[in-house]
């Protein structure tokens, strides 16, 4: 059973309290083996990456193994059914076009004082994208990955895919090509994420690494942040839903079930103004999870950290859940936009009956990687300003100089430093001289 929690009860505030503070993942300290095979790959190289995947994948490779021929890419592709192909074509297309509209604009303009003053956008020159093996290679992932930096204007993409005893998946290797991404290493782990980071013998660096993985990936990502950029690191999924009694409970228990099932440390939870539906949701998941195949990941996610809480109104059923910051929440109330006008914080919002978070997790546009563990505070799911960087630009005109120069000359004088000044006082001089 998921926790029951009501507003109306005197221990509310801390049992809330509690719920927020809850662990739900014990991440193994691995970041001394991380940094060995990180100084290893460093040191050697393909012969690091080769020997590591030799010991942790089975597989046995040779620098001219390292990547998947075009041909091996082209074969595999042949196998994806033709139903799953569409399905991902259609996926790519409309995270495209969604992820189009984020291209930011430069700007330029004049100021007052006669200054010339702007930015400009500019795509970083190469990114790696990391995918996961074993139960969370999700093609998904790769187009929601790539796409964004390939809209973004990335020069070069690179994948690595760890390919256990050699078996890699299709619609992997399909969603990496249906992003404009051709060089895929069969690499996982730590030793990827190096390679990437500082390249090897075959391998070429890249600036900015993105994507899921496990303790190791995870512990990699941020020992090379700083050489190169990384995105968010991800937590366990999480799924908020705010659902008045006017739905079915059973859409409404699936829903919650859709996060459950990703781990055993996901989180889903409900909060309603109805304390007849609330029960009748917690009927309604007990009964799905009789029959739901990934049963034995989702009970657990739901008994050990689920929620229903039964609030008095819509309005604090928005400050509670600006409160749990959640990475998806969906607003199944008669007036969604109404409430979504009272939400500060989530990563993905999903507005009304007709919207399952699932279609944001593979069709409806927007990216599904997203802030979890209450990060969207202060973060936003990925885009393509992650793989963007702005570059500011200033040009002064004789009068812009004039007009602001002075003030720099006394900043740089109270700041102890002469050089800076004298280079502006040297061109003031040289104005006045040449006026007088
Ligand atoms: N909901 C997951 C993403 C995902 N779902 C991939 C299905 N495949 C994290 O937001
Ligand atoms: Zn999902």
């Amino acid at each position: 059973m998921p926790q029951f929690l009501n507003t109306n009860d005197a221990d509310f505030d801390t049992r809330f309290a509690a719920l927020l503070e809850m662990k739900r993942e014990d991440a193994p300290d691995v970041d001394d083996t991380v940094a060995a095979i990180i100084a290893d790959v460093r040191a050697r190289g393909d012969a690091a990456v080769i020997e590591l995947t030799a010991k942790f994948d089975r597989l046995s490779l040779t620098p001219e193994t390292l990547a998947f021929t075009p041909e091996e890419i082209a074969s595999a592709i042949g196998q994806v059914p033709a139903v799953e192909r569409d399905a991902l074509e259609l996926a790519a297309e409309r995270i495209r076009a969604y992820h189009v509209r984020q291209r930011p604009e430069d700007a330029r303009w004049t100021d007052p004082d006669g200054a010339e003053l702007g930015w400009r956008w500019g795509p970083v020159s190469a990114a790696g994208l990391y995918v996961p093996g074993g139960l969370a290679s999700y093609p998904s992932s790769v187009l929601m990955n790539a796409i964004p930096a390939q809209v973004a204007g990335v020069g070069r993409l690179t994948i690595c895919a760890p390919t256990p005893d050699g078996i890699s998946n299709p619609l992997v290797l399909l969603a990496a090509h249906l992003s404009g991404v051709d060089t895929i290493y069969r690499i996982g782990g730590a030793q990827a994420i190096a390679a990437m980071a500082y390249g090897t013998g075959t391998i070429a660096p890249v600036d900015k690494i993105t994507g899921p993985g496990n303790a190791f990936v995870a512990a990699a990502k941020r020992r090379v942040f700083g050489k190169v950029g990384i995105d968010m690191i991800a937590g366990p999924s999480e799924i908020l839903v705010i659902a008045d009694a006017d739905n079915d409970p059973d859409w409404i228990a699936t829903d919650l079930l859709s996060q459950a099932e990703h781990d055993e440390s996901a989180q889903s939870i409900l909060i309603t103004d109805d304390a007849d539906f609330a029960q009748a949701v917690a009927r309604a998941v007990e009964a799905q999870l009789q029959t739901l195949p990934r049963a034995a990941i989702a009970g657990p996610s739901w008994r050990d950290f689920g929620a229903i809480i039964t609030c008095s109104d819509l309005s604090e059923a928005a400050t509670l859940s600006d409160r749990i910051a959640p990475e998806h929440l969906e607003l199944c109330v008669a007036d969604p936009e109404a409430l979504f006008a009272k939400i500060t914080h989530a990563g993905a919002v999903f507005l009304g009956q007709w919207t399952p978070e699932a279609i944001g997790d593979y069709i409806g546009g927007p990216n599904h990687v997203l802030p979890t563990a209450r990060s969207a505070r202060f973060s936003s799911g990925l885009n393509v300003l992650d793989f963007m960087k702005r570059t500011t630009v200033a040009r002064m005109t004789p009068a812009a100089l004039k007009a602001i120069g002075p003030a720099a000359e006394v900043l740089a004088a109270s700041e102890g430093l002469g050089a800076h000044g004298a280079s502006v006082a040297a061109r003031l001089a040289r104005l006045n001289a040449d006026e007088g």
